[in-house]
């Protein structure tokens, strides 16, 4: 499997709806403050509509039953929601999986899970999620990516459009990123720059 250079996160339907029209192909709903379950069922469901119309793969952060339920077609779980996660109905769904990692004895985990692909975060200083893990570097990338091999590598945390390039020379296949989109004094400029940056896939 193949993932686009370029894979946002954001974390409303909202978000979805303004940055897939511009032609994005990967993009991660990443919904942490609600707990009204037909709220979430909404948001995934409106994501799920905006993705489809513009043909973009559309990612489900934690939710991996409502994104059952909602037919969704790909879950991203965190290492603690492995420990919870029905893989199994996962995979019995169809649904294609990618998870976080963020030292060795995660990627050992990780892999135990057959993953689509491995996040390995965050690879410089980030402000969007507490961590208790110093960030990794490029090398880190490197060598993350030497162990996965075919498998898909995304690299997340701290990543500017700036540095994408070297992220991707580095080993990643992707590149995950909620800042320097959501946070950019025009999210919808950074996006065109981002697609433009990663059109040409970069990694090599
Ligand atoms: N996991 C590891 S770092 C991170 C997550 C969700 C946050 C990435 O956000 P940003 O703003 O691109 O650094
Ligand atoms: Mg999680």
């Amino acid at each position: 499997m193949q993932l686009d250079p370029f894979y946002p996160i954001v974390d409303s339907s909202a978000w979805v709806e303004r940055l897939v029209p511009l032609g994005v192909k990967l993009l991660q709903l990443r919904i942490k403050d609600v707990e009204d379950e037909n709220r979430l069922r909404q948001e995934i469901s409106a994501a799920k509509t905006a993705c489809k119309k513009h043909g973009c793969q559309l990612i489900i952060n934690d939710y991996w039953r409502l994104a059952i339920d909602e037919a969704c077609n790909f879950v991203h779980l965190g290492q603690e929601d492995l420990v919870d996660a029905d893989l199994t109905a996962i995979r019995r769904a169809g649904l294609r999986l990618g998870v976080s990692t963020h030292d060795g004895e995660e990627l050992e985990t990780a892999l135990s899970a057959d993953p689509d692909y491995i996040a390995l975060g965050p690879v410089f200083p980030t402000s969007s999620k507490s961590l208790k893990w110093a960030p990794q570097g490029v090398e880190k990338v490197s060598g993350w990516k030497r162990q996965v091999g075919n498998l898909p590598l995304v690299a997340i945390g701290g990543i500017t459009l700036e540095k994408a390039r070297e992220v991707l020379r580095s080993g990643a296949d992707s590149i995950a990123v909620i800042s320097d989109v959501t946070r950019s004094r025009d999210p919808e400029q950074r996006t065109r720059d981002w697609i433009e940056e990663t059109r040409d896939g970069i990694a090599v």
